[in-house]
């Protein structure tokens, strides 16, 4: 079809893309001239590293604009399917060495500036981390946008311009201190503000009935939201996608002029300061309900605005005649991520044209507390019309759950209704309760026939027994009868309300899609198992090898051939063939130790403390996270210390390989025993790293502010990488990709990733150690019953911390949660005490086998060998074929 229409349009119908600054240094060097000079932010006298860094950045961007300019035109004439990636993170880092790289400048650009008396990475690190996002969720959204340009799919990223991004860590000996991250302070030179591009969101409110028959939303408060487009050039390949991020203020006429002229400026400025609010921060605190319903509008602000931008570039290329039936099959394919997925804004849901057509939901993690829940009164508050829609589609989902298993077993019925409702603790309407009532007649006794709603007993049975029990002892004791217990909150779920509105749901390794089948979803994937899928994640080896690894990107290219392996990792595989060759092994270490010693500059640096370039570099990063336990691998480390202090100093050379232990994560700012373990890692560092008897035989370095940008610097320096997550609590984990194909031998569990990473390198270059997912029920309910018992190794490590060698914190809250066995917050929930004996056994393995340094390199190439799945390219192309029915489309 495109051919045709490219014929009937010619190629003059396209417009010629201009090669911007051509490729040659000069034309480089004076465009980046010219941008330092007319540029209003600096003054104009000088040419120091930031103003090079935005002139030069200027410079790249008239470059992007072309090509974006070119990509827009091209897919508005095609009118072709486009997929739309809504996130509420996307965690970008920095941009300038990715966009030349992508456009093949970077030699010019390189030359440019030196000419101009600067060196290109210097100028490329003045550039602020963009951090609108926390993690992996953010990243992954990252890297799909560079395979979507790169792959020349026709696709856009929506997600919030917040003004401050993820906070600054700050790391002193009381633990981590956040700072905001002002990374609009100078300017956002990639981004191009599209003041003509705005729509309408409202909030608050109520919904009247018109006298067309139609339910209308009016009143409230209305804000505007204005698009900022950023480019995101491919490789090699003109196609530049975008990514929309929205920035929320008031409509223009919302200022109130009488106010401020009467001399209440504050009030005048009231809702411009609301509006703003909501783009602030990036995961505003959500204990208070004024929290809560800021996050709440910060969703629905991505997604309404977001849709009313899909609708009306769909309206504007349909020209005249606006086919809405077309809309599914022709336009949208929106990958919505977790909960954000609020899509009911749309007339077309009630008419039936979108819903189960065109969104994809990706569920990105197991945990429950992650699995949003919104109150339904803050809901009905905030957005009445869609609560009024959501209830009818949870009506329509109670009647499907009715026909399928209202026939067969009341009970049944009762708990499927209970369980794939979107609305919890909130009564259908008396229509379909009076059909639930008829089906969930029960049988007492033989004579007797009660009647049962379900609304009325649900999972409450019991607690309203117990309480009609207690009344009844009260009575007879003729004491007054206890209080009611208190109504259930109504809440709306916002994971049913996905899985119900996707066309399909997926989860994002193989051993996570399949606990998201069998256990987060299982009455969902009883109902419709057509909808369930798995797209293992993936991440750009552009960014994570090619750009961030030279050193080993040069190897690369010589033993495999030529540079294709940027765009086919496949081609990575070659390197098996030669895992044993000793030129590769003296080039393949010497790239490595190339990259630790910058990696030992910048620990001097960022800590003041000196590491040995010959230790074995083990680097644990990531969110600090009770399940994916930190904890575990400090208390190896501190059991290795003791170990260490009782052998003499021969025996402790023969034992134990020289390590520096890295950690860097950033802890929620509200999660207190996260913040504990930082501290705790930060105190073990500081006593050992002074021990002069240990000397470089361990460090521990806890590198501060670990974000994008850190990490392009750790992964090629890396040697040992932990993934040690409580099995089955990691959907996928993405940097132990990165680790993999950098050459870093991984240590974990059977989780996430790790389970496919494994596979592909081979069982004998991944250290495996811990319980397996399947097991960690049975352990978790041994455990509640008491029967745990610790191994000695266990007890002794903690009975080591708490005799004070690691200074005079109080670590009995962060201790004692491994300890006990009840519940959460005690009971070693995520089994850290189980897994400890396996865990520090695997260790020791990894001394040997890093010992025997051919075997080690042989192990290190095997993984970078093993790694071509793992391109977000793959994951990519998956999505497009199976789940968003997008192709490729490369402009002419
Ligand atoms: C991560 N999820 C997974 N956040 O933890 C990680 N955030 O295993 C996976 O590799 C990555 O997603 C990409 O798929 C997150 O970072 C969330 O899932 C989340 C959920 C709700 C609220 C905030």
């Amino acid at each position: 079809e495109r051919k045709k229409k490219l014929e009937e349009i010619g190629e003059e119908g396209y417009p010629t893309i201009l090669n911007p600054p051509s490729p040659d240094s000069t034309s480089v060097a004076s465009s980046v001239k010219y941008h330092a000079e007319f540029s209003p932010l600096f003054a104009p006298e000088g040419f120091s590293l930031p103003k090079a860094f935005y002139a030069t950045a200027q410079s790249v961007r008239d470059s992007l604009i072309v090509n974006w300019n070119a990509t827009y035109e091209y897919y508005d004439r095609m009118n072709m399917k486009q997929a739309y990636y809504l996130s509420m993170e996307f965690l970008q880092g920095r941009a300038l060495l990715n966009a030349i790289g992508n456009l093949e400048l970077t030699g010019p650009y390189g030359d440019a500036l030196k000419n101009l008396g600067h060196n290109l990475e210097a100028v490329a690190s003045q550039e602020p981390d963009a951090a609108l996002g926390n993690g992996g969720l953010g990243r992954l959204a990252s890297c799909f946008l560079d395979s979507l340009a790169t792959l020349n799919y026709p696709a856009w990223g929506y997600g919030l311009r917040y003004r401050y991004g993820l906070f600054k860590q700050q790391i002193t000996t009381e633990g981590q201190e956040e700072v905001a991250e002002n990374w609009l302070e100078i300017c956002n030179p990639w981004e191009i503000v599209r003041n003509d591009v705005s729509y309408p969101v409202k909030f608050f409110g109520k919904v009247v009935s018109g006298s067309d028959g139609e339910r209308h939303w009016i009143g409230g408060e209305d804000i505007k939201a204005v698009a900022y487009d950023v480019p995101i050039p491919g490789y090699k390949t003109k196609t530049t996608g975008n990514l929309r991020l929205w920035s929320t203020t008031v409509p223009s006429e919302d200022f109130d002029l009488d106010a401020f002229n009467s001399g209440e400026h504050m009030k005048a400025n009231e809702a411009q300061a609301n509006a703003e609010m909501i783009c602030y921060v990036l995961y505003p605190g959500d204990e208070s309900t004024q929290g809560k319903i800021l996050r709440l509008k910060q969703q629905y602000t991505l997604c309404s605005a977001s849709l009313q931008d899909i609708i009306a570039r769909f309206e504007r290329r349909s020209g005249e005649r606006v086919k809405w039936e077309e809309f599914p099959e022709k336009y949208v394919s929106a990958t919505a991520t977790v909960h954000h997925q609020f899509m009911a804004d749309l007339k077309s849901v009630e008419e039936g044209y979108l819903e189960n057509m065109t969104v994809a939901y990706t569920n990105h993690t197991v945990l429950p507390e992650a699995l949003e829940k919104w109150s339904f009164e803050v809901m009905e508050k905030l957005l009445p019309r869609h609560v009024e829609i959501i209830q009818k589609i949870d009506e329509e989902l109670a009647h499907t759950i009715i026909s399928e298993y209202g026939d067969k077993d009341t009970e049944l019925l009762r708990k499927k209704l209970n369980v794939l409702r979107i609305l919890e603790n909130v009564e259908l309407p008396s229509s379909v309760a009076s059909l639930i009532k008829e089906k969930t007649i029960v049988r007492t006794d033989e004579n007797e026939e009660t009647e049962v709603s379900t609304e009325e007993k649900g999972s409450d049975d019991v607690d309203e027994e117990e309480e009609e029990e207690k009344e009844k002892d009260a009575k007879a004791s003729k004491k007054a009868p206890k209080e009611q217990v208190p109504e259930p909150p109504k809440m709306v779920r916002m994971a049913n309300l996905a899985v119900v509105g996707g066309h399909a749901v997926n989860g994002v390794a193989e051993i996570h899609s399949a606990i998201v089948k069998d256990e987060v979803f299982s009455d969902f994937y009883e109902l419709w198992p057509e909808k369930f899928q798995n797209k293992t994640n993936g991440v750009t080896p552009r960014r994570w090898i090619r750009f961030c690894n030279p050193n080993l990107s040069r190897i690369l290219t010589k033993w495999i051939g030529s540079e294709d392996w940027v765009l086919n990792t496949e081609k990575l595989a070659v390197l098996r063939k030669f895992a044993d060759d000793k030129d590769l092994h003296a080039e393949w270490i010497e790239a490595k130790r190339n990259n630790k010693l910058k990696l030992v500059s910048f620990i001097e640096e960022k800590t003041g403390y000196t590491v040995s370039p010959d230790a074995m570099f083990d680097i644990q990063v990531k969110r600090i996270h009770e399940y994916k336990r930190q904890l575990l691998n400090v208390l190896g480390i501190v059991y290795r210390y003791k170990k260490m202090k009782e052998m003499s100093a021969t025996e402790r050379k023969v034992k134990y390989v020289p390590r520096v232990c890295i950690f860097g994560g950033k802890a929620f700012s509200t999660y207190v025993q996260a913040k504990r373990i930082v501290k705790f890692i930060i105190d073990v560092g500081a006593t050992i790293n002074r021990d002069p008897e240990i000397g470089d035989l361990l460090k521990v370095i806890f590198v501060p502010d670990y974000n994008v940008s850190v990490a392009e610097l750790l992964i090629p320096a890396s040697e040992l990488s932990q993934h040690i997550s409580t099995a089955g609590m990691e959907a996928s984990g993405t940097s132990n990709m990165k680790f993999a194909m950098n050459g870093c031998v991984l240590i974990g569990t059977m989780d996430g990733a790790n389970v496919e990473i494994r596979e592909e390198v081979g069982e004998e270059n991944f250290f495996l150690f811990g319980a397996r997912a399947e097991e960690i029920a049975g352990l978790r309910k041994e455990r509640a019953e008491g029967k745990f018992v610790p191994d000695p190794r266990f007890e002794e490590v903690k009975d080591y911390v708490r005799s004070g060698v690691f200074g005079t914190f109080d670590y009995d809250e962060l201790l004692g949660s491994l300890e006990g066995n009840e519940g959460f917050g005690r009971g070693d929930y995520f089994l850290v005490g189980q897994d400890f004996p396996s865990y520090i056994e695997c260790q020791e393995k990894v001394d040997e086998a890093y010992r025997d340094q051919r075997r080690w390199t042989r192990m290190s190439i095997m993984n970078t060998a093993g790694s071509p799945k793992f391109s977000s390219d793959r994951t990519i192309r998956e999505y497009a074929k199976d789940i968003w029915n997008i192709k490729p489309a490369e402009l002419p």
